[in-house]
């Protein structure tokens, strides 16, 4: 242990310990822009610069190991000077242009400058400008870049992805696409790990707000909005609802007051994907030996863009269900019009995602079945979906419990916990325990495969006959598994993989909270829905038993192929 002593109060922490955490001790908050913990302690912004009694030069809190006997300072008047001084020099360059920027309001260079009084900036302005296609779902805009390099480390380090890049030295340094490529031809999942890593406006999502908007006030268009399990867990962050209060109700009551037409769950379709996936799966299991194993969960768009990219040996693996999201899609504009009568021509199919890869996913030719212009017209993200609420100045106090539409707003909790990492795998046992003995398990009987660790491993018996299954988040994790498989050290039957750490709820398109890992917490919120459902099972869901009735037959069937599943070449 050392001993050391921080604006007069005396701390002991473990050695290695840096200035920045022993503060953190004692309640002395070090603004900083750059560190991330254990993924960027780089000292790059210099925000984070102390005092060390008996030093000329100031050291970064971040990265200096807190010493023996060490009297710091992080408020003193050369802290404070430097501090404005190196905060003025990267305002020098970058665009400033707050009123117009995404992040404002949820800015952490903005909140900084605001805190320290920057009034005006004595240098002149250098911010460089890019060219970058805002078509594509993820928008780099250089001239906000505070070369934190936060990006690379997290595409790097918790990804294994590296698309990011330094370039250039000095006051000329900046990040680009590796290899100076343009964004698109790079190995990029659409993660939005990077995004939501990023402390200000530089890396965001596209914003397809208007184009809801302009869908709304189409009196030609019928709205339909999905809403993913995740997005229940934070959409009331970006609206400073506290978590108690933000209640899928209010959610819905929400979406009403915005206009849509019809608002459903994403869940319906989660559990339908369940009955396909997980007869799929058993169908495979019971021929093993004419199939390649294991079977990978296929729902996460950025996993997928991964495999594609990095192992196209996997591909064959994967299961052929689309995801909830498209299967919702596929719904809308066939069965849900038929049920409602209504024109399917005319109906615009939005979804509300965690993430930003969905964006990209519902343009993906394959997953678009319906014959209609797009089964999933547009994506909003989580963030999108607040911007919304707060463009319509809905008062988050007024908002009532609401119960979404008649039908296709009923979900199970095995639906909801798709939003968790372990919950697809969780649900897809229940079932698949159901579909072989003919009656459900306990419905926690499988919860080995939930929390927050990146790589799970479990073993079921069923009918005294083990599967063996996998759980893993996070591309990082999803290589090392790959590479594990390939080299014959692991094996599984069932492999369920989410790019976002913790699975959708830590999902790139959620509300940023700068530095702060919020899936593990979302995830509980999943759970504790579960817990409390009327149906804890994918089978029992009533729409979805009302769906293979009247229209799809029986999972896997024709219909069901045309549907809800895909080729996986692409
Ligand atoms: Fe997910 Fe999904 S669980 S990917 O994380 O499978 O985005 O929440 O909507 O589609 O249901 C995201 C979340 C979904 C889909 C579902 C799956
Ligand atoms: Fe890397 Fe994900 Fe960002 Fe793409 S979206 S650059 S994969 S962190």
């Amino acid at each position: 242990m050392v001993k050391l002593t921080i604006n007069d109060q005396k701390v002991t922490v473990p050695e290695g310990t840096t200035i920045m955490q022993a503060a953190r001790e004692v309640g002395i908050e070090i603004p900083h822009l750059c560190y991330l913990k254990d993924i960027n302690d780089i000292g790059a912004c210099r925000v984070c610069i102390v005092e060390l009694e008996g030093m000329e030069k100031l050291v970064t809190a971040c990265n200096t190991p807190a010493e023996e006997g060490m009297v710091i300072y992080t408020n003193s008047p050369r802290v404070r000077a430097t501090r404005k001084i190196n905060v003025q020099l990267i305002l020098s360059d970058h665009d400033g242009k707050c009123a117009t920027c995404v992040r404002s309001g949820n800015c952490s260079l903005q909140t900084i400058a605001n805190d320290l009084g920057i009034l005006e900036i004595p240098y002149e302005l250098i911010a460089e400008r890019n060219r970058w296609d805002k078509r594509f779902p993820m928008i780099r805009e250089a001239s906000k870049c505070i070369k934190c390099m936060r990006c690379i480390q997290v595409c790097d380090k918790i990804q294994d992805m590296q698309v990011w890049n330094v370039s250039g030295s000095g006051f000329r340094t900046t990040v680009e696409v590796s290899g100076n490529i343009p964004i698109q031809e790079a190995d990029c999942s659409l993660c939005g790990q990077c995004i939501t890593h990023c402390p200000v406006g530089a890396l965001r999502a596209r914003d397809d707000v208007d184009k809801v908007f302009e869908a709304l006030a189409d009196p030609e268009k019928i709205t339909m909005v999905q809403i993913a399990p995740a997005v229940r867990t934070a959409w009331g962050e970006g609206i400073g609802l506290g978590k108690e209060e933000s209640t899928t109700g209010k959610l819905v009551s929400a979406l009403r007051q915005v206009g849509f037409d019809y608002i459903f769950d994403t869940v319906y379709t989660a559990d339908l994907t369940i009955m396909e996936e997980g007869s799929e799966f058993l169908e495979k299991f019971q021929n093993k030996n004419d199939n390649k194993w294991p079977m990978f969960t296929s729902c996460c768009p950025g996993w997928l863009r991964f495999v594609r990219s990095q192992y196209p040996e996997f591909v064959e693996y994967l299961s052929t269900a689309k995801s909830p999201q498209q299967m919702f899609g596929a719904m809308s504009k066939t069965y849900i019009a038929r049920k409602l009568g209504l024109d399917p021509e005319k109906i615009f199919c939005v979804s509300i995602m965690p993430c930003v890869s969905k964006k990209f996913e519902c343009d993906v030719r394959q997953v678009n079945d319906t014959g209609m212009e797009k089964d999933v017209d547009l994506v909003l993200t989580t963030r999108e979906l607040s911007r919304m609420i707060r463009a319509d100045r809905i008062k988050a106090e007024d908002l009532k419990d609401e119960t979404f539409d008649e039908m296709f707003g009923q979900g199970t909790g095995a639906g909801l916990i798709f939003g968790a990492s372990g919950g697809v795998m969780e649900a897809a046992l229940r079932s698949a325990y159901y579909l072989i003995t003919g009656k459900n398990s306990k419905p926690d009987a499988f919860k080995r495969v939930r929390g927050p660790k990146g790589w799970k491993s479990s073993v079921f018996e069923i009918e005294g006959v083990p599967v063996h299954v996998a759980v893993v988040s996070g591309l990082g994790n999803a290589r090392k598994l790959l590479e594990s498989i390939k080299s014959g050290q692991v094996s599984y039957d069932f492999v369920e993989i989410m790019a976002c750490p913790g699975g959708c709820a830590g999902g790139g398109g959620q509300p940023i909270q700068d530095g702060a890992d919020m899936a593990a917490d979302r995830g509980k919120i999943l759970y504790g829905l579960d817990s409390v459902a009327d149906s804890r099972f994918s089978h029992e869901n009533p729409a979805v038993q009302m769906t293979y009735e009247e229209y799809l037959g029986k999972p896997l069937s024709k219909r069901s192929h045309e549907l809800l599943h895909t080729s996986l070449e692409q």
